[in-house]
């Protein structure tokens, strides 16, 4: 995977991620449309299974970073989005990577079904170009004071989530 495609001159907007490097055939598209618009990115493997700790630390730093969006892709348990959604605030975009099994249902199920309160967007399987297409939509209708507003509402949610889970365990 040619993760030096990034724009080192100007801060990345997308943090483009994936679980592994024989995930980059499909994800490229993604890169090639934020190219076509001029966007700066990063891309990078992330594992959220072989590499958790480093993947929860992108998660949570990537708003500091400066990023805006991230678009990640996964095959198969691809919980790679919805984790990454799971702690940070910005808009996560899922792209479901067929692997040679299950045709790449299995990585859409794992991507899609996400809990109410941790919302991803998911694209189609190898939907990669409509993931960079989205991620210059979103960025296009940018309002930072909604960027606040969001912060701490995602705050209360998630202490909602905790009461619920607390309730669930008594
Ligand atoms: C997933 O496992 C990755 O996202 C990839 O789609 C799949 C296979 O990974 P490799 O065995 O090719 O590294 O976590």
């Amino acid at each position: 995977m040619s993760t030096q495609k990034q724009d080192q001159a100007r801060q990345a907007l997308v943090g483009l991620v994936m679980g592994s490097d024989s995930d980059w055939p499909v994800m490229q598209a993604a890169a090639e449309a934020l190219e076509e618009f001029g966007i700066p990115f990063e891309a990078d493997v992330v594992s959220a299974h072989r590499m958790p700790v480093q993947m929860i630390d992108y998660g949570q730093n990537a708003a500091k970073r400066g990023l805006r969006v991230l678009i990640a892709g996964a095959g198969g348990a691809a919980h790679l989005p919805g984790m990454l959604a799971s702690v940070t605030p910005l808009p996560v975009i899922g792209v479901p990577v067929p692997l040679k099994t299950l045709d790449g249902m299995d990585s859409l199920l794992s991507i899609v079904q996400m809990p109410a309160g941790v919302p991803v967007a998911t694209v189609s399987i190898a939907g990669a170009r409509n993931a960079g297409l989205l991620a210059v939509r979103i960025l296009a209708a940018g309002a930072d004071p909604l960027a606040e507003k969001l912060r701490a509402a995602l705050e209360s949610f998630a202490v909602e989530l905790k009461a619920q889970a607390e309730q669930k365990g008594s």
